[in-house]
């Protein structure tokens, strides 16, 4: 049984050689890519038990993902091949070292996992799983995909805390929906991880507390803000009758998890890492609905939103390589704290210190940093992360 289950499509990505145009860039060298098996690659290095659910080619690239991406601990078994579309590519430039310079070149229209819909819905792993992460892209990828995305966030199809990473990639929406289908998925999760400068670009909402304003319907929103920081929106009042809001031992500092909305919160049950590495395993349903909340109601229409707590922690100074995949490991790193019933501070300091990882690799992708180590540095004075 998977705590996590990433659903998304993955790439062959193409790292430049050198920096320049495409047109010029003599060779590349073979990585992967794809924003949820980014954050499920990480996740599984620390331990946890993670499932991909995507589909590739029956093709040399659909092996190479899937072999890559077992080989970071991610239970594969739920990717489907298809023989008729190839897996997805892309190609990066880069114009010098520094952040942001570089160019993303899609090869995917028409891939593989362009074709997953409705019908790729694992139920059964879902009623199993506490946290289904998704990103924006998928809806980006055809009409099916977004079909897919509505289904996962509006029936939400065995309960488990959905978490929606926005990830905008403008590239990639053919007209100008895009903005407005990914803050009405958004609406539909329980936890949210945006970008202030993709909430601003997409929503024209500016700053963080006008992003929580846009979005008030998931119980937590992750605001990501660069080199400053990340702030995270959480609803704070515990529902009456809700055993898993009640605050846990270690937790006193972070912000009780209750129920907005449709009684879904942000709290899975809790799994310490075991001996062997591996997270523990714990009730994975989360059933989570508070009395009175009917399921087939949207979120936003289910009763007032009691106050948040806000939690802002900085993020420490990094010399980027490239920042594509920073994200990524940022939602791993904050959805492993998650998982583990940290307090909402090191569920951040968490997703900072593994960013800092993807950031100072050139590709996508980096192995999160041993769990004992960024134990001991998320437990620092707040001057020592300043
Ligand atoms: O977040 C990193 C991803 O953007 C990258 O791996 C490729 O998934 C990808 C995409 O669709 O842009």
């Amino acid at each position: 049984v998977a705590d996590v289950i990433c659903l998304g499509e993955s790439m062959v990505t193409f790292l430049p050689s050198r920096p320049g145009r495409l047109a010029d860039v003599p060779s590349f060298a073979r990585a992967i890519g794809g924003a949820e098996s980014n954050a499920a690659c990480a996740l599984a290095a620390a331990g946890h038990r993670v499932k991909w659910v995507s589909r590739v080619g029956a093709d040399g690239f659909g092996d190479h993902l899937i072999e890559a991406i077992a080989a970071y601990g991610v239970d594969t078994s739920a990717v489907g091949r298809d023989p008729l579309r190839p897996t997805g590519v892309y190609f990066r430039t880069a114009t010098d070292r520094a952040a942001d310079a570089h160019e993303v070149v899609y090869y995917r229209r028409g891939s593989a996992a362009s074709a997953m819909s409705p019908a790729t819905v694992p139920y059964q792993e879902l009623a199993a799983t506490r946290v289904l992460h998704i990103s924006g892209i998928t809806a980006a990828l055809s009409a099916d995909c977004l079909a897919l995305m509505r289904e996962l966030t509006t029936r939400r199809p065995g309960r488990p805390l959905v978490s929606f990473d926005v990830n905008h990639r403008p590239g990639l929406w053919r007209d100008a929906s895009g903005a407005r289908v990914l803050l009405e998925l958004a609406r539909g999760a329980d936890l949210v991880f945006v970008g202030e400068d993709e909430a601003e670009a997409a929503w024209g909402v500016h700053g963080a507390a006008a992003i929580r304003e846009a979005l008030p319907e998931p119980a937590v929103v992750v605001v990501k803000q660069g080199a400053k920081g990340a702030t995270v929106f959480a609803t704070s009042a515990p529902r009456p009758g809700d055993a898993k809001s009640a605050p846990r031992p270690g937790d006193a500092a972070s912000a009780p998890s209750g129920g907005r909305g449709d009684g879904h919160t942000e709290s899975a049950p809790p799994a310490g890492p075991r001996g062997d590495g591996r997270a523990d395993s714990a009730p994975p349903a989360i059933e989570e609905r508070g009395p009175g909340q009917s399921p087939g109601k949207p979120p936003h229409l289910q009763g007032a939103n009691p106050p948040d707590t806000i939690t802002f922690a900085p993020a420490p100074r990094v010399d980027v390589i490239a920042p594509v995949g920073a994200g990524d490991a940022f939602a791993a790193g904050y959805l492993s704290g998650l998982l583990r019933a940290l307090p909402t501070r090191d569920r951040l300091r968490h997703g900072h210190l593994w960013a800092a990882a993807a950031l100072t690799v050139p590709g996508d992708l980096a192995r999160p940093p041993a769990a004992a180590h960024a134990d001991r540095l998320a437990a620092l004075d707040d001057a020592a992360w300043e």
